[in-house]
């Protein structure tokens, strides 16, 4: 993609050098595509749906990022929620640096790990116990297996663009109709494992007890993103996580809370504390381990005991509860405010303070959209958001595939030529750390002044 002339970013009050110099990401990204599919380790990092090729980063620090050619961005991906506190914070480093000297992994019982179990099961209303493992897939496949080994049911039922990982079973997508048996949305995954997959439209309460009265004493769980990120920020509607806890305890099967985003992002207690909801079993990840591979799943101690070695349902992992990522996560968590002693309240001064700079900053996007006269929707939750490129709401999977994804692509190109350093899809969100200051709220929003122009020219 041609880049634009070198500009110099002065007017934003902070001199940032945005120039044409793109060679070295070209030329890495180049090798990189020889050696790894689309050069990339996670399909999105491509770019293909925003066009053009993605800068290679060099570095981060705080709320920026800096790519292979000295240029800086303003960063709202935060390496997809992970860095609440922005990149490389001095005391996220240093308690990573002190365990590193001690050794790396050791595959044995760590204080690490008992430290960061008892921060999870202090913050998180529904979680007894838990189990570490290295992702949010393994998170959720490992919830999954243990809702259906605690029912003896085989069936899920999951939500049209609820994104929980890449287990075969949930890389399933809706078939004709509504609450129908899942088809494959990838080759490789076999038909038989995703019919086992039931799909309902997001805050469609009805759908969902429509599948349970199809499908009476078969369904293990209902796994939901308290509040949708994966089709853009989509909040749960009035009443919908209440009548899953109830229509899954009537129909005696699990609630899973995905809150590998939400948890620990949208208060200590993640969006189960923020909406008064508690599940049975709850996913984790990213904020958990501070930027280093995490996952973990919990709940209460008579459901978490059937997993082994206390039960028998089965789940292993080389690396899991690692104590690099134990440290980075109670490194992250402790910066948080959330190391208080056991039985007193999380300090949630942190969480007050991301719900500011972020309210100010999609508020001041929405005016100057409209000062633009470009239609947008901006869905909020804490210190997450999207902007939809839509006129009217988004409440669920149908009405963010409305948004018109050119316009989407064209703003991002537009952003990132000015610093700013958004999620290439339309369906993801927006993120803000503890370490975007009122300048890079400014900043964002004159760059997305003049970059709305570009999207209707
Ligand atoms: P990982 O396996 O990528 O650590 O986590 C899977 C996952 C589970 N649940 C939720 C709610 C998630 O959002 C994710 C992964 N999130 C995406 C971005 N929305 C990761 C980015 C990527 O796939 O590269």
């Amino acid at each position: 993609m041609a880049w634009g002339r070198s500009r110099c970013v002065a007017k934003y009050g902070k001199l940032s050098l945005v120039t044409d110099a793109h060679e070295r990401s070209q030329q890495i990204f180049e090798a990189s595509r020889a050696l790894m599919p689309g050069g990339v380790n996670s399909p999105v990092r491509a770019y293909q749906a925003v066009g053009g090729e993605p800068p290679v980063i060099a570095y981060g620090r705080g709320p920026r990022l800096t790519d292979v050619d000295g240029n800086e961005y303003i960063d709202y991906v935060l390496s997809w929620g992970p860095l609440i506190l922005g990149h490389a914070h001095p005391g996220v480093v240093e308690i990573l640096q002190r365990a590193a000297e001690r050794g790396t992994s050791f595959g044995a019982p760590t204080e690490l790990e008992a430290e960061m179990a008892r921060l999870v099961v202090q913050a998180v209303p529904s979680i007894e116990m838990v189990r570490f493992v290295n992702s949010g897939t393994e998170a959720t496949m490992s919830a999954l297996r243990l809702a259906r080994g605690h029912t003896g049911r085989d069936l899920i039922l999951k939500f049209e663009g609820g994104y929980h990982g890449h287990a075969d079973g949930l890389l399933a997508r809706a078939g004709s109709g509504v609450a129908t048996l899942g088809l494959p949305d990838s080759p490789g995954v076999p038909k038989a494992f995703a019919e086992q997959t039931l799909l309902a439209p997001y805050n469609d309460l009805a759908a969902v007890r429509a599948a349970f009265t199809g499908h009476p004493e078969e369904i293990a769980c209902v796994i939901v993103e308290p509040v949708a990120a994966n089709m853009g920020v989509v909040p749960p509607a009035e009443g919908f996580l209440e009548g899953l806890r109830e229509i899954t305890r009537e129909h005696g099967a699990l609630l899973v809370f995905d809150e590998v985003i939400t948890g620990f992002r949208l208060g200590s207690g993640g969006a189960q504390a923020l909406f008064g909801v508690e599940p049975d079993l709850t996913c984790l990840g990213k904020v958990i381990g501070g930027g280093l591979p995490v996952g973990a799943y919990g709940g209460s101690r008579a459901i978490m005991e059937r997993m082994a070695p206390t039960g028998d349902v089965y789940q292993a992992g080389t690396l899991s509860g690692n104590p690099m990522a134990m440290a980075a996560g109670i490194g992250t968590l402790g910066i948080l405010g959330l190391m208080t002693p056991p039985g007193q309240p999380a300090n949630d001064g942190s969480y007050r303070k991301l719900d500011d700079v972020t309210k100010r900053l999609a508020d001041q996007l929405a005016v100057v959209a409209r000062r633009a006269e470009v239609d947008v929707q901006i869905n909020r939750v804490g210190s997450m958001f999207t902007v939809f490129f839509t006129d009217e709401p988004v409440r669920d999977y149908a009405g963010a595939k409305r948004a018109n994804t050119e316009r989407f692509a064209r703003f991002h190109r537009a952003m990132l030529k000015r610093g700013v350093y958004l999620p290439p899809s339309q369906f993801e969100a927006w993120m803000v750390s503890l370490a975007h200051t009122e300048a890079d709220v400014e900043a964002t929003v004159a760059a997305a002044a003049e970059a709305l122009n570009e999207v209707t020219a």
